[in-house]
């Protein structure tokens, strides 16, 4: 059976990778509700560089990145008495459950992954890490028991993915994986593009001009990128699912998640908005003010790298020890012969 206390909170576990700066879409997807679910479950936050080297990256900005990362998520209020953090190539089981996933995953279920197709669509050369990426995150999920993974609306397919590959294995080996829920916020799960509301904002497109929000960003370069977003060429504020509408909806969504107001609340706030340029002002002021103390305490935790790498540490140990036993009871099963 899996190795699981019983009378104890739901466990959590997430991933996020260091490839790029942190951007608005993260933190109100993803960064945002972890943080606010601390309190009432156990968590597990991995920054999954593993994953990150599936596109190239440059191993000076990938060591900076990690770390920095490390303090977005501490600066945002992830606290490590809560919360596990930890980096995921620190723990060698993820590689190595990764590789024995490999060997029960049909290659087929892994050719179906739509950001896989998205991915190789404009690549002339594709790693085979692309496509096995979804493995590797199956592995970071099932080594922990994990109960319930938060993630933005793109990553459903790949927890869906993970559910199938741990029924795969336990129907060949016995019952050694949970089953994990996936688990995407109502408000918040899919921030658009500013400079093209029918694209996900993403870490990949962080180099086009008003693209994204980066969490660090400055106040002034905040209002500029909200002010020039697109939008329509109408009046009307108010929700819609019409492509034309992307950009006043993905407006009208990012001031929802951070008022913490539903759709009708929301739309009420703009009745009496100047147009257009009223609304994206008072988007970009929320937005600058809930960014403020993040900036703040960033800068404070990056004048300390030791102290991030002591908490890193932390995390890893408390990880490693949950990781270990998962991947002693795996390669039981699958019939390792056990070191002397
Ligand atoms: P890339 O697009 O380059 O793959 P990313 O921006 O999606 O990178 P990740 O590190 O892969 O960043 O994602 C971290 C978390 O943020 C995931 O839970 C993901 O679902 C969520 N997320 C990413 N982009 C958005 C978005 N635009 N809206 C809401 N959630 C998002
Ligand atoms: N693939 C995810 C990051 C990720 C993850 C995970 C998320 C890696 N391992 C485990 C949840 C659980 C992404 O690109 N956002």
């Amino acid at each position: 059976m899996a190795i699981r206390k019983t009378n104890k909170l739901p466990r959590v576990f997430s991933g996020i990778q260091p490839s790029g700066s942190v951007h608005l879409g993260n933190y109100l997807g993803a960064i945002k509700g972890w943080i606010e679910r601390q309190e009432t479950k156990e968590n597990f936050f991995c920054i999954v560089d593993l994953h990150a080297i599936t596109n190239w990256q440059d191993p000076e900005s990938l060591r900076h990145q990690t770390r920095s990362l490390a303090a977005v998520l501490f600066a945002a209020g992830l606290s490590p008495l809560k919360s596990t953090l930890f980096v995921q190539s620190h723990v060698s089981a993820h590689s190595e459950i990764a590789w024995i996933l490999n060997c029960v995953t049909p290659i087929g279920w892994l050719e179906r992954m739509t950001q896989y197709k998205d991915k190789i669509a404009n690549e002339e050369s594709v790693s085979t890490g692309i496509l096995d990426y979804p493995v590797l995150m199956a592995g970071d999920i099932l080594l922990y028991d994990t109960d319930e993974v938060p993630v933005g609306e793109d990553q459903k397919q790949h927890v869906e993915l993970t559910r199938d590959i741990a029924r795969r294995f336990n129907n060949i080996y016995g019952e050694s994986f949970v089953i994990p829920e996936v688990v995407i916020p109502k408000v918040g799960a899919r921030i658009m593009g500013l400079n093209d509301p029918l694209v996900k904002m993403s870490k990949s497109h962080e180099h086009i001009r008003g693209h994204a929000i980066a969490l660090l960003e400055e106040p002034k370069e905040i209002e500029r990128n909200i002010m020039r977003s697109v939008t329509d060429s109408g009046s009307e504020i108010r929700f819609s699912d019409e492509p034309e509408k992307a950009g006043v909806n993905n407006l009208l969504g990012i001031y929802g998640v951070i008022m913490k107001k539903n759709r009708s609340l929301v739309e009420k706030d703009f009745v009496d908005s100047s147009g257009y340029s009223g609304l994206k002002r008072r988007v970009a002021e929320i937005v600058i003010e809930e960014l403020r103390p993040i900036r703040k305490a960033y800068y404070e935790l990056m004048s300390d790298v030791s102290e991030l790498d002591r908490l890193l540490a932390k995390g890893r140990d408390k990880a490693e020890q949950i990781a270990s036993l998962k991947m002693q009871d795996v390669k039981t099963r699958v019939g390792f012969v056990k070191p002397h």
